[in-house]
């Protein structure tokens, strides 16, 4: 208890200090300094800290000294003997005797099966709405891309000849939900894999099953009393994540495609410069795009359209953010406010009128954020509800109806801005997004036999997917665009997704223009294909589009996907999310390099295996490395030594 009293006040004295440091304008500038490298949200975040709205920068602040247990992966609180922790030398096992390496490795699987399912689930709301829209229950959507259900459908076996868009749909759509419990024992689409690639999985036993068996039987296996291996249990992780990254992610990206259209090339714009000063602003943020995309309808019905007349706005202006932005950028144009970073701050610029959110990487701090301000935080799944926030349940039947409610009550809320706390902080940077594998493949002319030529010649090294999001552990989106910039400089083409590519594109690298910055060999093409030096591909679950793209060029070249002069790259990854994806690219063949220490260091048979061991089994492995310039040396160094193996 006393403990607990001096903690306390040691919290308040800090807080206090804190406070009257906000006064000194030279710590406001370091602050602001270290915060971040958008040069555009460092106005606001100055009236944050000026004006005291907690952002997620003070927490983490406050934060400081983290656990050095947890940090290491050696606590564990999964069952009622415990909470315990291990201390090397002193206490090394748990009450139930698990040891450094059980603990660390069952922490890790429960992270990486919590992220799998994240993503799952989200697939699996995409392909439940296509299901509903084929038997005509859902309320306003269309199935946008049926040459692309064409071909899923002959994936999955099915017959399309003489049938409506709507069976197909239907039968598609039953056949994938069957994926995430399947007694077949295998998931159709990771026959895109290369065979070289699946032989691997086949020989590791780590084929994926189905899309649900896997994270339940993580669950499972995290459970006390299970296994004790811990390498077993790692190796069922790996099992977990290509269960997301070739199922249920996969489908997330394909079905949105069919219910929303493939992207292409568009341009468009970010960073927190797209408010606009004369317009009801309304953010959308979370990843699913199921709602969003009845949003974007919403805003040209004539309803609507009065209701903006009558409360004196010029329009309604729709931005994005995180991966719901992203979805709504590659199809609709729809400019992005920016990362999940910025997320607080699109509410501090005091002209946001509502943030609508779905689920996923959303601050449950937001409605206090919003309470400084008119802003409206408006929840709508039923999986993600926020205590201050106003929930409007969505579903595939009532989607248009209640996407219009939103939008009125938006447009209601304008007048309720107060202008003189507006700060729009700059200008938006322009940005070319919609890199599908389909418009890559468009792009190239129909197919990627020259992508392969040019990487064979040398003009293009290699390819890395630069993906994951931020943490303030890491100063925003400077771990992202320093390892860009430095890839590209040296001829290496990028492909980015999420909070990554948000990153990029504000910095300017997602303009065709930033083809200067690239070695003279990328430099060349991209201004012959006017195209940028990075490739925006969309969301997080879009890291699905990466394997097929790597699946494509491997294929073609008659080797597995480890064999490609290729790798991947999360410099300031948090989520579970980013876990699973960064297990499915290794367990896939792809070299992967961390800016942030997993929470593994106190089992250093794990940090072996996975940095290491790993290599014997999938011929990849990870690196951890929180320098960017020396992440873009080991991406180098890896990408000259897959091209002389391949002898190119
Ligand atoms: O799924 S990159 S912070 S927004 S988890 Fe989240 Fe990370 Fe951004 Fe998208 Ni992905």
């Amino acid at each position: 208890m006393s403990n607990d009293k001096e903690r306390d006040e040691v919290k308040i004295s800090e807080l206090e200090r804190a406070k009257m440091s906000l006064m000194n304008p030279e710590i406001i500038a370091h602050k602001l300094d270290s915060r971040t490298i958008d040069e555009v949200a460092k106005p606001i975040i100055e009236r944050t800290l000026k004006e005291g709205i907690e952002t997620v920068w003070d927490r983490f602040e406050i934060q400081q000294p983290p656990c050095r247990y947890c940090s290491a992966g050696l606590s564990c609180s999964r069952c009622a003997m415990g909470p315990c922790r291990i201390m090397p030398g002193i206490r090394e096992r748990g009450v139930c005797g698990a040891d450094a390496d059980l603990i660390v490795a069952r922490n890790l699987l429960d992270t990486l099966a919590t992220g799998a399912a994240a993503h799952s689930d989200h697939g699996r709301d995409i392909v439940e709405t296509l299901y509903k829209t084929a038997i005509g229950e859902s309320d306003g959507y269309v199935i946008t891309d049926g040459q692309k259900l064409n071909v899923l459908a002959a994936e999955f076996g099915i017959d399309v000849e003489g049938r409506s868009e709507n069976d197909v749909a239907r039968d598609l759509s039953l056949a994938m939900l069957e994926e995430y419990g399947t007694v077949k024992n295998r998931l159709q689409l990771t026959e895109r894999a290369p065979q070289q690639t699946r032989d691997l999985w086949g020989k590791a036993g780590i084929t994926p099953r189905s899309v649900d068996r896997e994270v339940v039987e993580s669950m499972h296996r995290v459970h006390m009393g299970v296994g004790a291996s811990y390498a077993n249990i790692l190796l069922h992780g790996l099992r977990t994540a290509l269960s997301d990254g070739w199922g249920g992610s996969m489908f997330g990206t394909e079905i949105s495609d069919v219910l929303f259209g493939t992207p292409a090339p568009i341009m468009s714009s970010m960073n927190l410069g797209v408010i606009k000063e004369d317009m009801v602003n309304i953010s959308l943020h979370g990843h699913n795009p199921i709602l969003s995309e009845m949003v974007v309808r919403a805003i040209d019905d004539p309803e609507i359209k009065a209701l903006v007349k009558e409360k004196g706005a010029r329009g309604i202006n729709l931005v994005g953010l995180c991966c719901t932005g992203n979805e709504l950028l590659m199809r609709r144009g729809v400019p992005m406010a920016g990362n999940h970073l910025n997320q607080e701050l699109v509410i501090a610029t005091g002209a946001l009128e509502a943030m609508v959110i779905d689920y996923q990487c959303i601050f449950p701090s937001l409605p206090r954020t919003a309470s400084c301000f008119h802003t409206k935080v408006i929840s709508t799944s039923e999986k993600s509800k926020v205590p201050g926030a106003i929930h409007k349940g969505i579903t595939p039947e009532n989607a248009y109806s209640v996407a219009k409610e939103i939008v009125a009550m938006a447009v209601d809320n304008y007048p309720n801005r107060d202008r003189n706390r507006v700060i729009i902080p700059g200008k938006p940077v322009e940005v070319m997004a919609g890199f599908s594998v389909e418009a890559i493949r468009k792009a190239l002319g129909g197919s990627f036999d020259p992508l392969i030529d040019l990487i064979a010649k040398g003009k293009i090294r290699g390819a890395v997917g630069i993906v994951g999001c931020n943490n303030p552990k890491i100063k925003h989106d400077f771990g992202h665009v320093t390892l860009a910039k430095e890839l590209i400089r040296k001829d290496i083409i990028c492909v980015e997704t999420g909070c990554a590519a948000v990153a990029s594109g504000k910095a300017g690298l997602l303009s065709p223009e930033a083809a200067a910055l690239a070695g003279p060999g990328l430099s060349e093409v991209c201004k012959t294909l006017g195209i940028p030096p990075i490739l925006h591909m969309g969301s997080c679950v879009d890291c699905s589009r990466i394997l097929v793209l790597l699946a494509e060029l491997a294929r073609k070249l008659g080797v597995g996907i480890d064999q490609l002069p290729a790798a991947g790259a999360a410099p300031e990854w948090y989520s579970q999310k980013a876990v699973s994806i960064g297990s499915y690219f290794v367990a896939s063949g792809v070299y992967t390099v961390l800016g942030v220490m997993p929470k593994i260091a106190g089992s250093q048979n794990t940090v072996d295996l996975l940095t290491s061991g790993l290599d014997s089994v999938v011929h990849a492995k990870f690196a951890v490395e929180s320098d960017p310039f020396r992440s873009a040396e080991l991406i180098v160094t890896h990408i000259e030594e897959k091209r002389a193996a391949l002898g190119i």
